[in-house]
């Protein structure tokens, strides 16, 4: 696997939950490793509570085009597309599925499929073309009339602030390891709550921060594509710092406010059943999935690091545990896969890995950064989609239960959770797109969502990942992850039979339909 596949399959699979009771561990989970699927009485006894919120998720630089439209600055992500050699196929997110203009045939479609949450993301460089100072009107207009399309509809509107176009002109004031963003972001977050407030009520500052920091900064795999592990530690404090500021920001702007989260998660197992390997992976639960819910429930940051953390080179002040203090109204998280851990502390760190293989982690000596010292390897048992990831039902269930248990039951909102295979249009189907494929992707981890409802779990939403086929960061358009085809020649959507199907779950909250 090349650096770019790995950077690819690292963004859906990003993280992982030690799965453990306390301070010990679940050891029939890592015995139950069966790869298989979900028995089908469970696929036909699923249900899901009256309101549930059926919705879909999208990101801006992933759908909207119009890169340059109506006063909108460069971000890292135009700097870095239109950098030749970056992306494969050199293709870049000018035009993607021109959302920009064609929203409301989206969310149309949306309503077609009888969706009641779209979670969409505002573009930074749209609202602050340099990422300070006055907004720019016609960016707020552009999602004002989106915000209104989909209330019109009947579908929430969910607002994630920043899904990684960062203004440029913010990279080259250091980026995110720079702490002076914390509050450039708490700023452009008020200003969005200011203007958008009065009709969304659903925010989450960032999605994925863990990935921001490490695939940004560390792995120098994304845009700015830096590769500096104590640039990783200072952004990912500075992230940690501007999700709270922005809560308060957000909360002082509008009062109907709710802010949340769209975090990475995904369950981890450990390798082995030793003491070793069990550290190892709860660090990397600690590290990949809680980090920031942890800086934000609690004002403190999990057991990570093997020994402290590593305070000074994050950049940490005192007194900063009140400023990460700001508790969640709900917690947002995604599920795509699962990873095994195992621990590389006795290991001589030797500089990171050369970023091929499953993992950057399998053959890096040392593990997969100086401070969390383990390696996270995504396994094969299981079938992989053609995005390559692992499919794993369980792990929803694994997953939800887990945070469930460790953040005393609290409304939880599956952020994204889906899977790419590459189905187009049939010629002899008339056109059709039969991806069953999808289908039984999205049957299998529901039947394990629905289980974990059942025994408790507080969900009330789930967004599948996506609603159509769209730009794919640095595997640019051959990966779709669509309920919907696009065909980017003309920008044709065709519902797929996963679209369809997807809809009547929406409608009857049952899986067997
Ligand atoms: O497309 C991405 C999305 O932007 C973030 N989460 C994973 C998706 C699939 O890779």
């Amino acid at each position: 696997m090349n650096r770019r596949q790995f950077a690819a399959r690292s963004i859906a699979a990003a993280a992982g939950a030690a799965l453990y009771h306390g301070q010990s561990y679940a050891a029939p989970l890592f015995a139950d490793r069966t790869p298989g699927s979900v028995p089908e009485s469970l696929i036909q006894q699923a249900r899901f509570p009256e309101g549930f919120l059926w919705g879909t998720a999208t990101a801006s630089y992933q759908v909207e085009g119009a890169w340059n439209a109506d006063g909108k600055g460069e971000s890292i992500w135009d700097r870095f597309t239109h950098t030749r050699g970056k992306v494969r196929g050199g293709v870049t997110g000018d035009v993607a599925c021109d959302q920009y203009h064609l929203y409301s045939q989206d969310i149309a479609l949306a309503k077609r499929l009888n969706q009641k949450s779209y979670r969409f993301s505002i573009s930074w460089p749209r609202i602050q073309p340099v990422g300070t100072g006055a907004p720019n009107m016609k960016g707020l207009d552009h999602y004002g009339r989106l915000v209104d399309a989909l209330l019109e509809a009947g579908i929430r509107p969910w607002c994630t602030m920043y899904h990684w176009d960062l203004p440029q002109a913010l990279e080259d004031r250091g980026g995110w390891p720079n702490r002076d963003l914390a509050g450039y972001f708490a700023d452009y977050a008020g200003i969005l709550a200011k203007h958008l407030g009065d009709r969304i009520t659903v925010w989450a500052p960032f999605n994925m921060p863990w990935a921001i920091a490490f695939m940004g900064y560390a792995a120098g795999a994304f845009p700015p594509c830096r590769t500096s592990f104590s640039d990783f530690l200072k952004a990912a404090h500075t992230l940690a710092l501007a999700q709270a500021e922005a809560h308060r920001a957000v909360k002082a702007a509008s009062p109907k406010a709710t802010v949340g989260s769209a975090y990475e998660m995904a369950p981890a197992y450990p390798k082995t059943d030793s003491d070793d390997d069990r550290a190892a992976a709860a660090r990397y639960h600690a590290m990949n999935n809680v980090f920031f819910l942890e800086a934000a429930m609690h004002g403190r940051y999990p057991k990570a690091f093997v020994g402290e953390p590593p305070y000074e080179l994050m950049g940490f002040k005192a007194g900063d545990e009140k400023l990460l203090y700001a508790p969640l109204d709900w917690v947002g998280f995604h599920y795509y896969t699962r990873r095994i851990v195992s621990d590389a502390s006795k290991e001589r760190f030797l500089g990171g890995g050369n970023f091929s293989g499953t993992e950057i982690e399998s053959n890096a000596p040392g593990g997969r950064d100086p401070y969390t010292r383990f390696r996270a390897a995504m396994p094969t048992e299981g079938p992989l989609t053609d995005a390559g990831l692992e499919v794993w039902p369980r792990g929803m269930y694994d997953l939800v239960t887990q945070i469930s248990r460790e953040y005393n039951h609290p409304i939880i909102e599956i952020t994204e959770s889906g899977c790419g295979y590459l189905d187009g249009p049939e010629e002899e189907e008339k056109g059709r797109i039969p991806d069953g494929r999808r289908i039984q992707w999205y049957r299998e981890v529901l039947a394990e969502l629905a289980r974990a409802i059942t025994d408790g779990a507080r969900v009330r939403a789930f967004h599948a990942w996506t609603l159509l086929d769209n730009f794919q960061w640095a595997e640019g358009y051959t990966e779709r992850y669509g309920l919907i085809y696009t065909d980017f020649r003309n920008q044709k959507r065709t519902i797929k039979d996963s679209g369809f199907w997807y809809g009547r779950v929406a409608a009857s909250n049952r899986l067997n339909v």
